[in-house]
């Protein structure tokens, strides 16, 4: 068992995952995987279940049903916080995240509580996503440090590493979003609490196959997400850490 564990959802991810965990045991790096499969139609839980018996650093968490991303990686930092890992990374299962920066991550996290792979800082960039995908992120990021006033500039970042105490001293059964406004719910309870927040620059490109999980209710809730977050007594309570 290593004390580095990414946490990977997983949704019709089935020839994506393959690669992405023989590009990271592969590399021997150092780091364990857990994968957070909803019973994806595709095959990917089988997939996942035959590299679980070939490589001992993945494991797998089956769930019954797709229920979003956020609540799959709520029960994957519950799963790791019962284990001896001290640093979490976060990564999607569709290849838009390079493996190869996770060394750079587990760097940035060391002088900091969390270090969030960016592609809106110098140095990051975004390669492939059509023009209207890349407006959508760009404007939902200013509509939230607007908001918000987080002090990130890719507030919906899904590539990132946590120091275990982060998410031992956040209430994770606070965090409501199904969707990717779960980065967003993270990013600002994390900073709130007094943690310090770093980002790296990442390039992040467009999946090589399948499909984005992107939806209406999922632009919605994050529209919203927000607006409860700064309003929310608990979050905004003043305090230093946990
Ligand atoms: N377990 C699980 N994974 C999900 C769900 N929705 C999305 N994902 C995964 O989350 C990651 C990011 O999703 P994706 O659709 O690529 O989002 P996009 O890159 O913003 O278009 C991918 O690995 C997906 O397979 C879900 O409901 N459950
Ligand atoms: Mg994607």
């Amino acid at each position: 068992m290593h004390k580095n564990i990414i946490i990977i959802p997983t949704y019709n991810e089935r020839k994506n995952i393959t690669k992405i965990v023989e590009e990271v045991i592969l590399a021997n790096q150092g780091f364990d995987i857990l994968i957070v499969d909803d019973n994806s139609p595709d095959g990917t839980g089988l997939e996942v279940d035959r590299l679980a018996a070939l490589y001992p650093e993945v494991q797998v968490l089956h769930r019954p049903a797709k229920r979003g991303i956020g609540k799959a990686y709520l029960d994957g930092f519950r799963w790791v916080l019962e284990r001896n890992y001290e640093y979490i990374f976060e990564m999607d299962g569709d290849l838009s995240h390079n493996p190869r920066d996770l060394p750079r991550l587990l760097e940035g996290v060391r002088g900091s509580d969390l270090c969030i792979g960016s592609r809106y800082i110098r140095g990051g960039g975004v390669r492939h996503w059509p023009l209207w995908r890349q407006a959508l992120s760009r404007m939902a990021n200013l509509y939230v440090r607007l908001v918000t006033q987080l002090p990130i500039k890719d507030t919906t970042a899904g590539f990132k590493c946590f120091k275990r105490r982060v998410l031992e001293c956040l209430p994770l059964d606070k965090i409501h979003s199904e969707g990717y406004s779960f980065q967003i719910e993270m990013h600002y309870w994390a900073w709130k609490m007094g943690f310090k927040l770093k980002e790296i620059p990442i390039i992040f490109v467009d999946r090589p196959q399948g499909r984005s999980k992107m939806s209406r209710q999922i632009i919605w809730e994050a529209f919203l997400v927000v607006w409860k977050l700064i309003f929310d007594k608990e979050a905004n309570k003043p305090r230093g850490f946990c």
